[in-house]
């Protein structure tokens, strides 16, 4: 045998290689496998031995005792039993796609990654998994928390996963608080809740103990925490990492998602409804927005700075409680991702995947930052735990696209095995002989780390320069639109208000008196509190004249269009057709989603005749699902339901909400009822108006009508 054909052999499977033995399989016909019907594949057993009757246990008699010997039905039972695996300690709850990423401006001076530096055009297949962080599997999608933005490329030089989050910072400096922070967020061990949310003593506890938490705590209670859907949330790598390029020169980096959607949050409350109507809320929106070809984009962007900069910074650039401003260090968009796929099986793809943040390629490198050195312990461990072995890199979610050579071998469920005798290096096979002799580690290309020296005493001791703990919270907090800083302080209420302990209460606020005085008092008196509460004594002093960065609010980077966003039509008997279709083909045109709602799943007959079909029937499908409503009905239908509960709820809650309201006249009886009508303002369109349709659309591009919040809620 030549030696080309050896090393073909040894090639150990792909995904692709992968699904097409799985195609020819499942192709496979023979005697015992012909189709009943001629249509459908026979029913077997996992051995592949065809069944007879998948309905009943073999029994002696058809009532007497079911009996063991069944092997068909104890072998179903038996897979039944083992389906499950640990959900991820952290994380546990999300959502995955594939994509591709398109390189577009190569940075070569920076880095020898083929993915980041390689032709202008290059494409690298992706998968992406966006999560929440406390909530377990089954808990709902708007719950307030971080979202997890983790990417895996299956690049040339292997598998870079970019492990991140929807927030730029994290709360905590050293990986040896994980534990205690996710313990203190998760539901009390004593009482087994609450669920999927910080809203609870324990939490508040440990981070108003924990001052490094509070720049996290601020983006936490911001409306970054309750995003609209993972489309319109950004995503950072957090960590500072290294590129590194040909010549061995590295540069420091972060690294940035921008989503080409826009950025766009929901409101607490409507959050809270969202969980009751649709806790899929977020996977739903992805997996339709997919299905329906409108492909989510995200750039990434690099901030890449040097050792100097890295000097003279504010902060420590090690210290991941820390963000490096973008209008310090602007962010270079080099590609784009596209999400394009939606998974085939969502147990063997999004809970089977296995992103480690160890996982980067030659031209690339980590930093000393302590928690980033703390995650590439913990990720390959915790793969461990819950794939069940060491061969998690053969399932194909995980496996690499690129060629894998090495002399690891055997453990449980090995899916590629190597062929031939060599499997120890070094040896001499091949020297003369057929045998192939196995890969070689090769010093040109393979990885090299970025050569530090680390010639430091043995100690267990936060940097100095780690100790600024408030500056950056306040540069949060004063860089937000007063929309937003009026969310933050309603959402530290509301927290706030769920602990039960006083102390805990105070000592949160406490902290607050270092980051604005005016939030800690709006916080004080929204939770009752006669006077503020001492400060809690600073590790440092805050810097109070760090500059506003308007990259960190939400609203000053929203979008400019209603593109991919979900207008909700409740239409009723006697709705005007013109109109409806009007205002339909209106959001359409602009890229906009539109669902039906009506009394009945069934429709409504409009005021032409023509029958309407619905997607949602009104209690199914509230305004809370929707970035906009519009409510046309006929008179007589809009009196019927205007004592309607559902009806009545779905104008007043996007009323609430600050959402854009289309309307036909007769509609008002329903406003009327709820006594809106002397409330209409201008964030409410008229759709039988001269071009109401696209004058409402046109306005729906804002999102909300933030003039009707502006006043802040007790
Ligand atoms: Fe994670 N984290 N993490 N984390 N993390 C996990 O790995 C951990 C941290 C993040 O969709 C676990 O496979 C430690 C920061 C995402 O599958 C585990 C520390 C950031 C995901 C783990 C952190 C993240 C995880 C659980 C402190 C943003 C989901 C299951 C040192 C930059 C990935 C798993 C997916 C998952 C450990 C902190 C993001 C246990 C020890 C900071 C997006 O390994």
């Amino acid at each position: 045998m030549d030696s080309e054909h050896l090393l073909r052999n040894r090639k150990l499977p792909g995904y692709e290689d992968y699904k097409m033995s799985k195609q020819l399989n499942l192709s496979k016909g023979g005697a015992n496998h012909q189709k009943p019907n001629g249509k459908e594949d026979v029913l077997t057993t996992a051995q592949g031995a065809p069944v007879s009757d998948n309905q009943n246990w073999l029994s002696a008699g058809p009532r007497g005792p079911q009996l063991l010997e069944d092997h068909i039905a104890r072998e179903k039972i038996f897979h039944f039993d083992h389906e499950r695996i640990p959900e991820r300690v952290v994380h546990a709850r999300g959502y995955g796609v594939h994509g591709e990423f398109e390189l577009k401006d190569p940075i070569p001076e920076f880095t020898h990654a083929a993915v980041l530096a390689g032709e202008k055009g290059k494409k690298t297949p992706i998968f992406a998994r966006f999560s929440t962080v406390a909530g377990n599997k089954g808990s709902p999608d708007l719950a307030r928390d971080v979202r997890g933005f983790a990417v895996k490329f299956y690049t040339d030089q292997g598998n870079w996963d970019l492990v991140g989050n929807n927030i730029p910072v994290f709360f905590i400096q050293d990986a040896i608080k994980f534990p205690d922070l996710i313990h203190s967020v998760k539901p009390a061990p004593d009482r087994g809740f609450p669920q999927a949310q910080s809203a609870h003593d324990n939490f508040w506890d440990f981070v108003s103990l924990t001052p490094e938490s509070m720049h996290m705590v601020m983006w936490q209670m911001s409306d970054r925490a309750i995003p609209r859907s993972f489309r319109f949330m950004e995503g950072f790598g957090v960590h500072t990492f290294r590129l590194i390029n040909a010549d061995g020169k590295a540069s420091f980096v972060k690294f940035h998602w921008k989503p080409k959607q826009g950025l766009q949050s929901v409101i607490w409350n409507e959050a809270l409804k969202i969980n009751g109507a649709d806790p899929d809320f977020h996977r739903r929106d992805m997996w339709d927005a997919i299905d329906a070809g409108d492909y989510p984009q995200w750039d990434l962007g690099v901030q890449i700075f040097d050792e100097e900069f890295a000097e003279n910074f504010e902060f420590d650039v090690l210290d991941a409680t820390k963000l490096i401003p973008e209008e310090q260090v602007p962010v270079r968009i080099i590609g784009t991702m596209t999400l394009n796929n939606n998974v085939d099986n969502f147990f063997a793809e999004t809970e089977q995947v296995a992103f480690c943040t160890q996982n980067i390629v030659p031209g690339m490198d980590f930093t000393e930052d302590p928690l980033l050195q703390g995650r590439n312990f913990s990720y390959l461990d915790t793969q461990l735990k819950r794939l069940g072995g060491p061969n998690f890199t053969h399932i194909p979610i995980n496996a690499p696209k690129c060629p894998v050579h090495n002399f690891q071998q055997d453990g449980h469920m090995a899916m590629s095995n190597p062929k031939g005798r060599a499997n120890y290096e070094p040896n001499s096979w091949g020297e003369g002989t057929d045998e192939d002799r196995g890969p070689r580690a090769c010093p040109d290309t393979g990885f090299t780390s970025h050569e530090a020296s680390v010639g430091s005493p043995k100690i267990r001791e936060r940097s100095e320069t780690f100790a600024d703990h408030y500056s950056q919270a306040r540069q949060f907090y004063i860089s937000q639109t007063e929309i937003e800083q009026i969310h933050m302080a309603n959402a530290l209420t509301f927290e706030l208000s769920k602990v039960v302990r006083m102390d805990i209460r105070k000592r949160m606020i406490g902290h607050l008196l270092h980051i604005d005085e005016g939030l800690a008092q709006d916080v004080c008196d929204g939770i009752g509190l006669a006077e503020l509460p001492d400060k809690v004594p600073a590790a440092r002093e805050p810097i109070t004249d760090l500059a506003e960065s308007p990259a960190l609010s939400i609203l000053k980077n929203g979008p400019d269009s209603f593109k991919g966003r979900k207008l909700g039509i409740y239409i009723a008997e006697g709705a005007d057709a013109d109109v409806v279709k009007a205002l339909k083909s209106a959001a359409e045109s602009v890229g906009a989603m539109v669902a039906i709602v009506a009394p009945h799943v069934a429709g409504a007959k409009l005021s032409d005749g023509e029958f309407m079909e619905a997607n949602e029937k009104i209690d199914g499908g509230p305004s809370v699902v929707f970035d906009a409503v519009a409510i046309i009905m006929g008179e007589k239908a809009a009196r019927n339901y205007a004592d309607d509960k559902p009806s009545q709820d779905f104008v007043s809650d996007a009323f609430a909400h600050a959402k854009f309201i289309g309307y036909v006249p007769p509609s008002k009886q329903i406003f009327a009822a709820i006594g809106l009508e002397e409330k209409m303002d201008d964030g409410f369109f008229d759709l039988s108006a001269k071009q109401g349709a696209e004058k409402f659309i046109e306005a729906c591009a804002a999102l909300r009508f933030w003039d009707r919040q502006s006043v802040k809620q007790d």
